[in-house]
């Protein structure tokens, strides 16, 4: 008798737990693109073509391999618009003896497939989702009884565990765990930067577009230019230039943004991690395995394992660990709405409208203008967690909430109290300044500290830390701020509170 194996979106992997003892003459494979995961959010339309394109090339690589396969597009008549309805329609078609799927990556989604298995009529098995280095009970028992749940020390344990970058005697390659001093160099505007890789968009793909511009034609972001590796074979593809054209000077780089060039020396793969087109445990072998072989600079090389061994475990981790409290955490009592210009790009500040544009351009933003540009003016002009969650989960092509909300919550908003950073990152203009070319063609004066046309990222940030004073002025990370503010004349901190609320109100 058949067994349905439901595989979602952001499932595609024929390694997927779902898909073991697989049986090509009775067991069918149920697809669908529905109206609920495409809009519980508004996602970026890029986001949505890219999604349903991978699915749809999935599909047609199990047909080949000859398996029976249940695709739903989204204009199919049986189309029932969410994962359950979809489930109870098949099961009535098909009449299988078992339902299987692998664990959803989104709590959401968790928490309804618990609730099918628990009313279902015929058995739903939910396995485990095994395509990271660890485990949800993995992190759970590393968590129990820390009070600061620091990524460095997860790291490090994942580097001994898996024997990544580690000399024989259990020290680390090179003598340190981590380079990150060595990752923050200014810019260079004389080094040209590799163009991103692009792949053309094949019949499949150009249906899909067509059929994302007129279903969720409100939706943010531009489709134009869609170059993105929509199957296995193209996001292999995509890593290996990554690795031959930038890898180099990924590390030196990593925190530098110049005007017009979004892509910099970063990997652009997170997409298609995060779909199961990639898998992170053979992208730190390949790129563990290129640095014995080609001697690729240290820096660079851990730095790049560390954000896949170390942030996206770690915050994959917590973010199963905390939920669903994690969710409505907001220990700085944030409360604003945020700004039309994160939709609209229609700001004088050129680092936010920089980072935008590129947004709704690409559906892609690297990681220092998402946390220093666009999170940091967020924490310091107080958006609300809910607000600025459902934005980031929005608008980027690699979002899901498992990766996306502790990034937001606890990395930007510190709304965690401190679980995850150990001090808000809050800069002013002189970072911004330090790490890109934007304040060059600035309407705002980044030197000015107030005043009209002062950099805003100077008071509001001065003007966070006078307001936050209580939650903060013992955390010995910001001690060297307080000094600072302490030695501010009174006139002075009375000028930054003024411009920073005349801003709030405008
Ligand atoms: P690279 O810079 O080349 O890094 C390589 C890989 O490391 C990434 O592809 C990603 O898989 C991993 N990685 C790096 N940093 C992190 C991190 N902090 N958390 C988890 N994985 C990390 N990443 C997402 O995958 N989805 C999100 O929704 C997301 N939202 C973010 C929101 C904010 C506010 C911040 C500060 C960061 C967010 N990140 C998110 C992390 C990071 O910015 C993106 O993974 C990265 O920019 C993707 O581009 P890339 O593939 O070129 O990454
Ligand atoms: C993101 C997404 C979108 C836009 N559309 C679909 C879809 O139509 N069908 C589907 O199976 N999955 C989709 N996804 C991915 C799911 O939202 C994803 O599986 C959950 O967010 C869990 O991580
Ligand atoms: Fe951004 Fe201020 Fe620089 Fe303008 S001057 S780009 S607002 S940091």
């Amino acid at each position: 008798m058949t067994i349905i194996r439901l595989i979602l979106g952001d499932q595609l992997d024929f390694f997927l737990t779902s898909l073991d003892e697989f049986d090509k003459s009775q067991d069918i494979i149920l697809m669908a693109e529905l109206k609920t995961e495409a809009t519980y959010v508004n996602h970026h339309k890029k986001k949505i073509a890219f999604v349903f394109s991978a699915m749809r090339h999935f599909a047609e690589e199990c047909r080949l391999k000859g398996w029976n396969v249940e695709y739903i597009d989204y204009s199919h008549p049986n189309n029932k618009g969410n994962f359950i309805h979809q489930l109870h329609h098949s099961i009535e078609k098909f009449l299988p003896k078992k339902i299987v799927m692998t664990e959803a990556g989104e709590y959401r989604l968790r928490k309804a497939f618990l609730q099918f298995q628990l009313e279902s009529s015929i058995p739903v098995q939910i396995c485990e989702d095994t395509r990271f280095f660890t485990s949800k009970a993995y992190f759970d028992n590393w968590a129990e009884g820390r009070t600061q749940l620091r990524m460095e020390y997860f790291y490090r344990e994942l580097r001994r565990n898996n024997n990544i970058l580690m000399n024989k005697d259990g020290t680390p390659i090179g003598g340190k765990w981590n380079y990150d001093s060595e990752n923050r160099e200014s810019p260079d505007e004389g080094k040209i930067i590799p163009p991103p890789t692009k792949i053309s968009p094949d019949q499949i793909t150009s249906d899909v577009l067509l059929l994302v511009e007129k279903e969720f034609s409100h939706h943010f972001g531009s489709l134009d230019d869609f170059h993105y590796a929509v199957t296995r074979k193209d996001a292999l593809y995509v890593l290996s230039k990554f690795i031959e054209e930038r890898l180099e000077n990924f590390g030196n780089f990593q925190d530098a943004m110049i005007t017009d060039e979004p892509w910099m020396y970063h990997s652009h793969i997170g997409l298609y991690l995060n779909i199961g087109l990639l898998s992170p445990k053979e992208v730190v072998a390949k790129v563990e395995q290129v640095y014995y072989d080609e001697q690729l600079p240290l820096n660079s090389v851990e730095g790049f394992i560390r954000q896949i061994l170390g942030w996206r475990e770690y915050i994959r981790g917590l973010y199963w660990h905390k939920m669903p409290e994690y969710a409505e955490m907001n220990y700085l009592n944030l409360q604003a709405d945020l700004p039309d210009f994160y939709w609209t790009s229609d700001t004088k500040m050129n680092c936010i409208s920089q980072s935008v544009k590129q947004t709704y351009d690409h559906a892609y933003a690297h990681h220092i203008q998402r946390l220093m540009i666009l999170g940091n003016y967020a924490l310091l002009t107080g958006i609300s967690p809910k607000a600025l969650n459902k934005w980031f989960l929005s608008v980027y092509m690699d979002a899901y909430e498992w990766v996306e909300l502790p990034n937001v919550s606890g990395m930007v908003l510190f709304a965690d109290g401190g679980l995850l950073a150990s001090k808000p990152y809050v800069s002013g203009g002189a970072y911004i300044d330090r790490m890109s070319n934007y304040c060059k063609s600035c309407s705002y004066k980044v030197k000015q500290k107030t005043g009209e046309a002062a950099c805003p990222f100077n008071y509001l940030y001065w003007n966070f830390l006078i307001k936050n004073e209580s939650s903060f002025t013992k955390n010995p990370r910001m001690g060297m701020m307080y000094r600072t503010l302490s030695k501010m004349s009174e006139e002075n901190k009375k000028n930054i509170v003024e411009d920073a609320e005349k801003w709030l109100q405008s």
